[in-house]
């Protein structure tokens, strides 16, 4: 069988339908480089740059999540390497997750969670009034699968929907070609790019204070593409009212500062992170790998790869 390379944790549903075709070697543990064929990863662990060197002969490495800014497409590409990712199968998990924290910042659900579990209700009274997440300017950065899932369930709440992406769409939103422009015309913004060099630190501290002491920003793409340190400064000078993230520069460090923070909703990197979809996304991991030993293509590669996919 091939010598498969898998790099960080794979689910057992994926575990048993790969070791039925291929011997699976644990990165950490001694592998045969030079016998690794295909290598299994993820978007956070993504493929260092020795494991790349070492593999020789690896053909595939097919990546857990949509996002595959961890590995480096162009060396691959530039070996004839394939690289596939899970786009699609986690769209509405993760638009989902951008909504509940856009609901969350707005309707003060955490605070008001702990008030009546702490008894706060009966002592003290109601908790303090909140601010309605109906009909709000939502900019959403990024309209590509998963900025287009969100605006579709941001029409429940009556937004009026302005995006910025590099290049304009056939969209009945409004569309900004510059995104400090967006950020003044909205209430929120949702990030929703890839990560990478292309968005690093796009959001930046002229973005935040544009979007105002009203304003609010939430990420849910990565944590790359907001200027972390910028973030905690406007926050603390009111400059931006309300922050929202799911993912962050050093995960899983979380800068200590925003979370004492009481505008700010944290979580751990879990927008696409339930059961139903996390098989989805192990099940097309999976397919694309079984895909390539049969048929010498794959399912979903990266755009970048596209072009070797020929079998
Ligand atoms: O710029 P365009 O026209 O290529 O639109 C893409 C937009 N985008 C950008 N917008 C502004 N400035 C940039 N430098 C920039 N680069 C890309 O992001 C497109 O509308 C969107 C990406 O859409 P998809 O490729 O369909 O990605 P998907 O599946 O929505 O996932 C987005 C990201 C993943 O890469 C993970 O990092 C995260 O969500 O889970």
């Amino acid at each position: 069988m091939p010598d498969l390379l898998q790099i960080g944790g794979i689910t057992d549903d994926m575990r048993t339908r790969l070791a039925e075709r291929f011997t699976i070697h644990q990165m950490g543990d001694d592998y045969p480089a030079d016998a690794i064929t295909h290598i299994v990863t993820n978007g956070h662990d993504g493929v260092p740059a020795a494991v790349l060197a070492a593999c020789q002969n690896a053909k595939v490495a097919a990546s857990y999540g949509v996002g595959y800014d961890a590995i480096d497409t162009d060396a691959c590409v530039a070996r004839g390497m394939l690289v596939t990712h899970t786009p699609d199968v986690l769209n509405e998990e993760v638009a989902t997750t951008a909504i509940m924290l856009m609901l969350t910042t707005y309707r003060n659900f955490l605070s008001d969670e702990a008030h009546a579990r702490s008894g706060a209700w009966e002592r003290d009274g109601n908790a303090p009034l909140s601010r309605s997440a109906d009909n709000r300017a939502v900019g959403i950065l990024g309209l590509g699968r998963i900025g287009q899932a969100i605006a579709d369930k941001l029409k429940a709440f009556n937004a009026d929907i302005h995006y910025h992406t590099r290049s304009e769409r056939d969209v009945p939103y409004t569309y900004h070609a510059n995104l400090v422009d967006m950020a003044r015309a909205v209430d929120v913004i949702i990030c929703i790019t890839p990560g990478g060099p292309a968005t690093k630190h796009l959001v930046n501290a002229d973005v935040m204070d544009a979007l105002g002491p009203d304003g609010t920003l939430i990420n849910v793409s990565r944590g790359s593409v907001v200027d972390e340190a910028a973030l905690v400064s406007a926050l603390q000078d009111g400059r931006l009212g309300y922050a929202a993230l799911d993912v962050f520069e050093e995960e899983p460090r979380i800068p200590s500062a925003l979370k004492s923070m009481s505008n700010v909703v944290l979580l751990p990197h879990v927008g696409s992170a339930t059961h139903e979809t996390r098989a989805a996304m192990g099940n097309l991991v999976v397919d694309n790998l079984l895909s390539h030993l049969d048929t010498g293509r794959v399912v979903t590669p990266v755009p970048e790869c596209a072009h070797l996919n020929t079998g």
